[in-house]
């Protein structure tokens, strides 16, 4: 990604708006460049440029304002040739061949680096008789493959976690398995392989010691793996496991007590019917807290670039504003914002952001009137400040200029089918579902799902 940022002219160095943006930009992680002057503009745009690509950074162009009133002469664009990807070393590529061929339960877990390699991770997989598992950020890459487990970690079905802590080899790719995909480890079998491909030397064995690393770009690394392998094998993919993932390879399929009540509607049965409802091209933007789960777990994605996770910086509040670039980045796609109420009241104004750009996107609100994450973590202590008055967000919606309902049972949810065919999608809505009851339980712990209660009340 290249952010374009203005800045203050170097010499304004006691302008009351000058802050220290290198360092603000490196402090996140990304890659802080700078238009210096009008002779070197082209040159700096173009470096800024093939770093974010080739090097797949986030990378912020300073753009000085003293710079940005000169002119500049127009010359033409140097071409920028892409990158082969990195193959991996012959010896790696035997290493990770011979332990595919001796492993009798592969599974490969794919994670941010593997993006974009969905093809070549399958047909691999294929070959080795593997299992296929995503990291959250990568959720989508295999879906409809049947032998896809989804989502690896604190999201995974009681099935995905079972199969995934039984192999004996567990490879990521571009994934450095990290506590919240491995569970803390508990996924990774104690006698299990490990394998990591990454281009990224720093990125092998961060999160645990791993048996091999494969330095190489990830789809490269499977091809060439692919060449030393014979036809399909088995592995995993036995009957039993095919017939397992079928029956119960979906979150929607484990049986639940639906706790819908006087309380409002169970957030699953509300992900359920939302999952049903809303057109399969959507992107799902997610912010964080206790609720993240169920929007994760119960709406499918078409693919990869169909969920985005705003866990970066493990900040709530964010998921709005991704909603909004998901549905800018791909306006063929319905964007659908999957927010807390803690999250959503933290990041309302950006509402009237959507409203005012047109977006069509669904925002739904897990409403249980309060952080519940810290309800949940801090179990018995006072929750006073972490509890909220009753806030009617559906009427906030409304004042941005949003349709909006609040679902306290599923039928609510009918008024909102029709009104939602009505509109097709070129229209905002606003869906609150509120949790009056906190159940114990949590996605970032690996018992499962949390009880809430949603209401939905129609205009
Ligand atoms: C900016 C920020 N402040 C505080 C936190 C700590 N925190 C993590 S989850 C959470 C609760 C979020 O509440 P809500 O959006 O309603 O979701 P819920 O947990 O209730 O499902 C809080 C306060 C954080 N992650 N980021
Ligand atoms: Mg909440």
């Amino acid at each position: 990604m290249l952010v374009l940022a203005a800045d203050t002219g170097a010499a304004a160095v006691r302008s009351n708006f000058r802050i220290d943006q290198d360092a603000l930009v490196s402090s996140v992680g990304a890659v802080a460049e700078r238009v210096h002057s009008p002779g070197s503009a082209l040159a700096d745009v173009v470096r800024a440029y093939r770093t974010a690509v080739e090097q797949r950074r986030t990378v912020v162009l300073n753009l000085p304002l003293d710079v940005q009133e000169l002119p500049v002469e127009a010359g033409p664009v140097p071409a920028v040739a892409p990158f082969a990807p990195v193959r991996p070393g012959a010896d790696a590529v035997q290493s990770l061949a011979g332990l595919i061929a001796a492993a009798q339960r592969p599974v490969f877990v794919a994670g941010r680096g593997g993006r974009g390699a969905g093809a070549e991770l399958r047909d691999l997989a294929e070959a080795s008789g593997a299992l296929l598992a995503t990291s959250a950020v990568a959720a989508g890459l295999f879906a409809d493959d049947p032998w896809s487990l989804g989502i690896s970690g604190g999201f995974a079905t009681p099935l995905a976690a079972e199969l995934i802590s039984g192999a004996d080899l567990v490879v990521g790719w571009g994934c450095t398995l990290n506590m919240w995909t491995m569970r803390h480890g508990a996924l990774i079998g104690p006698d299990a392989t490990v394998v990591q491909v990454d281009l990224d030397a720093d990125a092998i064995g961060a999160n645990r010691p791993v048996h091999l690393g494969v330095l190489g770009d990830v789809g490269a690394t499977a091809v060439d793996v692919r060449t030393e392998l014979d036809g399909p094998r088995t592995g995993y993919r036995t009957p039993q496991v095919a017939a397992g993932i079928a029956e119960r390879g979906r979150w929607r399929s484990e049986p639940y007590e639906d706790l819908t009540g006087p309380g409002g509607i169970d957030p699953r049965t509300l992900s359920i019917a939302l999952d049903d409802l809303l057109p399969a091209e959507r992107t799902v933007a997610v912010d964080s807290g206790n609720f993240m789960g169920y929007p994760s777990a119960y709406l499918r994605v078409p693919d990869e670039h169909g969920y985005c996770l705003t866990q970066g910086f493990q900040s709530i509040g964010l998921g709005l504003a991704t909603a909004i670039g998901a549905a800018c980045a791909r306006p063929d796609r319905l964007a659908v914002a999957a927010l807390g109420d803690g999250g959503a009241l933290m990041s309302a104004v950006e509402l009237e952001t959507v409203a005012r750009l047109g977006l069509p996107m669904v925002v739904v609100v897990y409403d249980d009137r309060g952080y519940g994450a810290e309800v949940h973590h801090f179990t018995g202590d006072d929750h006073t400040t972490v509890a909220f008055p009753d806030t009617d967000i559906a009427a906030i919606g409304r004042g941005y200029g949003f349709e909006a309902v609040t679902v306290n049972a599923p039928t609510d949810l009918d008024a909102w089918r029709t009104g939602w065919q009505a509109t097709a999608r070129n229209r905002s809505w606003c869906t609150r579902g509120s949790l009056r009851t906190a159940a114990p339980g949590g996605w970032r712990r690996p018992s499962g799902a949390t009880s809430t209660g949603c209401r939905v009340r129609r205009r």
